[in-house]
């Protein structure tokens, strides 16, 4: 097994060629960790660069996607050790009008496996299913994923309704996904902004100890 292979054939949207590898990388102790890091992330970005330049279709995307979940469903119990003590709980959401769920599912499996209780709200979620979530689950974090310049607003808005319904204080936002900044963050009002999901559980730490 080599990460290059497990590229090409999640690029291809060879599911069972894909599940194959990952289970033999894990046969060999290939950290799973790496194995996302290495083979499924890079991966997925020369699909979007293929898509981007036209060579690749919607479809294809999906597929490389489907591919992507083969080798990911076998890593997730590995990422998520069990935590009798949790630190917090977290709830995660890809905004309103965004499909994409891959990196808010791994940002959601790093956060379990950092030790968080996690709340998922999946995708296409409206500022007001955060705030009534908000409202039930009682959560110290709530992170925001989004994959489009056109959805990045949603993240303002909802940051605006949990505002509007007297729930800020008592959490922190934290935002992340391929088009978000540092400086966007910070122009929203969210509390941090994480590059990846392993920054999204270390930043998380950190506002929660207050530093
Ligand atoms: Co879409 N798509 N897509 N897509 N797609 C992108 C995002 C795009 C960059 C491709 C491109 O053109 N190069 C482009 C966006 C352009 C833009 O807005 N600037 C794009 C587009 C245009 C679209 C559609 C509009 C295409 C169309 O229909 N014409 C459409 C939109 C649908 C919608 O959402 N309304 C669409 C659809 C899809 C699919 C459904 C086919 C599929 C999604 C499948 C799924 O998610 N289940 C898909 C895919 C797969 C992609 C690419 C190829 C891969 C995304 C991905 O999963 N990356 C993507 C190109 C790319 O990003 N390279 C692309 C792997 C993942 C691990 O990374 O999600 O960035 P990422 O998550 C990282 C970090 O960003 C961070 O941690 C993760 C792990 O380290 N992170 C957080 C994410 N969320 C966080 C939250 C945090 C912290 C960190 O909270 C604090």
């Amino acid at each position: 097994m080599s990460y290059e292979e497990i590229r090409e054939q999640v690029a291809k949207g060879n599911a069972p060629k894909v599940k194959e590898l990952t289970e033999a990388a894990l046969a060999q102790g290939t950290p799973p960790q790496e194995i996302l890091q290495e083979g499924l992330i890079p991966a997925m970005d020369t699909v979007g660069e293929k898509f981007q330049a036209g060579e690749i279709f919607v479809s294809e995307m999906m597929i490389a996607a489907r591919a992507m979940y083969a080798s990911l469903d076998l890593i997730k119990p590995l990422l998520a050790t069990q935590q009798s003590v949790t630190k917090g709980k977290a709830i995660v959401g890809t905004v309103k009008g965004d499909l994409h769920d891959i990196g808010k599912n791994l940002v959601a499996m790093l956060m379990e496996g950092g030790g968080y209780e996690v709340v998922d709200l999946g995708i296409n979620v409206p500022p007001s299913k955060f705030v009534d979530a908000i409202r039930e689950q009682n959560p110290d974090i709530v992170l925001l994923s989004a994959l489009l310049t056109t959805t990045m607003p949603a993240m303002e808005e909802t940051i605006r309704a949990i505002e509007a319904a007297g729930l800020r204080g008592s959490i922190a936002i934290g935002v992340g996904g391929a088009p978000v900044t540092q400086e966007f963050a910070e122009r929203i009002g969210a509390d941090f902004y994480a590059p990846d999901a392993s920054a999204a559980v270390s930043q998380a730490n950190r506002v929660l100890a207050g530093s």
